[in-house]
């Protein structure tokens, strides 16, 4: 008996639950590079040669330890481009009386997996992803009797659930479930942040360099310095290297911003963690190891592993729950083009010009970047949720649709009408002074709301707020800022509306 077992290029551990319990001797992996995944969204050149290389020696690595790989490339030339395409050549070829395989990371990929039985006459297990804390079930629980779906609480059953930061009697750590207040620093001037480790490739990702390159070398980003760890090992040394030299002031620093810095004391993990080269709760005992040992402080690891049980679980908990449209909302009815900057960082506001650069050439942005620079600028503009959604699809190497449209369509663009964020990320200039240095390297003023020289964030932002009152003037959490806005006279908001559509003609 044959079983097929097709394993997708974020699924790339060796725990996967599809793996589990088969007779290796009866099974088949098969593993496809298509280029339906690659261009569904234009993904930026460095993800996709990421996921070949890792898929590649995720491959290899499979065989060493005994199983029978059947593995695609993208220049084969029977490659029929798609998942059910291949998994179709692969039934004719192996004749399989079932397919293994464990569960998509997105509603598109899901309604292929789910059409395998019918169309194959033959039977498929889909089995859950279990590399998450809680299962969809689990969500589901939680959420059942909530009025709100607030991260906080959520978060704080993962606590329990994974025992992480608990002391003996089983209260957090420290007495506090959040220790977010003590994070919001702005670097110290002439700090030196660590910078990640760089991967050379080996020969099997020079292959995928040059196929990525010959392929897809219209893609936003390019190659040069590749420098990915596509190895489990290789992606524990980073972790290592974040844990030993950046963890201890990744609480403090986490919402900084620094020219020229584009990873800071961040974890640059997220790559390895969603394609499954990294386990994210084993990162998360790594982290309150260093803790217990006194290495790090109590607001680092706490924040640190609030991104992961917290955010990251709650995330996907949001975009499973809320269902396929969830991507297509557009509560402010948002309806303006993305600027075409955002694809090439040719604009004179240094705070975006650093952050789309750096995406450009790391694939790579930091979150206070995402949220309070491009994500923020986007907002402001009433730019359509759905381009935006799909840029950030496109351009980040960590971007899948299950993490990066709760996080882009809910979270930034406030899109799901305030289901994951309880007010829009919206800001003027002055948030993005205090958590960074930009603005003196910017040719606009950030202290300047009218005029050439004023930065532009300032009158977009009370636009912003001015043209959405009819659907955000009820939220409580914009009772201040609404009441600024009421207190200025009518000329002083003509003329700031009168500036914003000025900027917004000229984009
Ligand atoms: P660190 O800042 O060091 O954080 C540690 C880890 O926590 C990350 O590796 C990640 O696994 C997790 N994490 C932190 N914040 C979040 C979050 N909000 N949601 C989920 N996980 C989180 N993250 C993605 O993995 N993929 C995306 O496509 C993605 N898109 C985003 C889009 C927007 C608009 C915003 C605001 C955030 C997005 N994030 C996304 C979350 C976050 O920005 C990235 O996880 C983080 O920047 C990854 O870099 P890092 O590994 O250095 O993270
Ligand atoms: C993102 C991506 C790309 C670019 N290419 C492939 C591929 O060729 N083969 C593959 O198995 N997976 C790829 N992926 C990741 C998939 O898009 C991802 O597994 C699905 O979106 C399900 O989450
Ligand atoms: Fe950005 Fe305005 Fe500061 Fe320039 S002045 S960096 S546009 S916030």
């Amino acid at each position: 008996m044959t079983i097929l077992i097709p394993v997708l290029g974020d699924q790339l551990s060796d725990t996967l639950s599809s793996l589990q319990d088969v007779d290796r001797a009866d099974a088949v992996v098969l593993m496809m590079e298509v280029v339906e995944e690659a261009t569904y969204v234009l993904h930026h050149q460095r993800k996709i040669a990421l996921l070949f290389a890792a898929m590649r020696h995720h491959a290899q690595r499979l065989r060493a330890a005994g199983w029978r790989v059947d593995y695609v490339t993208l220049d084969d030339p029977d490659n029929e481009g798609g998942f059910s395409a291949e998994v179709a050549r692969a039934v004719e070829r192996h004749s399989p009386e079932r397919i293994v395989v464990t569960e998509a990371g997105e509603w598109r990929v899901r309604a292929m997996l789910e059409s395998w039985e019918d169309r194959f006459d033959c039977a498929v297990e889909i089995r859950s992803d279990d590399r998450f804390v809680a299962s969809h079930a689990d969500f589901e629980q939680w959420a059942a009797d909530k009025k709100q779906l607030r991260m906080e609480f959520f978060y704080r059953g993962m606590r329990r659930k994974t025992g992480l930061l608990l002391d003996a009697d089983g209260k957090p750590e420290g007495g506090a479930w959040n220790y977010d207040a003590e994070n919001r620093k702005p670097a110290k001037k002439g700090a030196r942040p660590p910078r990640p480790l760089s991967f050379a490739p080996d020969a099997i990702t020079r292959e995928v360099l040059a196929l990525v390159a010959d392929r897809f070398g219209d893609h936003i980003g390019d190659l040069e310095g590749f420098d990915f760890a596509v190895t489990p090992q290789d992606a524990l040394a980073q972790r290592e290297h974040f844990l030993t030299h950046a963890l201890a002031s990744f609480g403090d620093y986490q919402d900084a911003m620094v020219t020229g810095e584009p990873f800071l004391w961040h974890a640059v993990l997220s790559p390895y963690i969603n394609c499954g080269l990294l386990d994210p709760l084993d990162l998360c005992r790594q982290v309150e190891k260093r803790y217990r040992a006194g290495a790090v402080p109590l607001n680092a690891a706490e924040g640190f592993i609030r991104q992961i049980i917290g955010w990251r679980e709650y995330v996907r908990g949001i975009y499973w729950r809320e269902g396929p449209d969830y991507a297509e909302r557009n509560f402010l009815n948002a309806q303006r083009d993305l600027p075409g900057f955002y694809w090439t960082g040719d604009t004179d506001m240094h705070c975006m010009a650093q952050a789309i650069g750096e995406t450009i050439d790391h694939a790579y942005a930091h979150h206070i970047q995402r949220l309070m620079i491009t994500g923020n600028f986007a907002l402001l503009i009433g730019a359509d949720p759905a381009q935006v959604q799909r840029w950030y699809l496109e351009v980040y190497a960590d971007a899948y649709e299950w993490v990066e449209a709760p996080n882009v369509l809910g979270m930034s663009q406030f899109g799901d009408g305030g289901l994951l964020a309880s007010k829009p990320y919206a800001s003027s200039g002055a948030y993005i002074n205090r958590m960074s240095d930009y603005c003196g390297h910017c040719r606009y003023d950030v202290k300047q709301r009218l005029g050439d020289d004023a930065c532009p964030f300032n009158a977009l932002y009370w636009d912003f707020l001015a043209r959405n009152r009819g659907k955000l003037g009820d939220n409580q959490r914009l009772g201040m800022p609404y009441r600024n806005w009421d207190r200025m006279d009518a000329e002083t908001q003509d003329a700031l509306r009168q500036q914003a559509a000025g900027f917004l003609d000229r984009l």
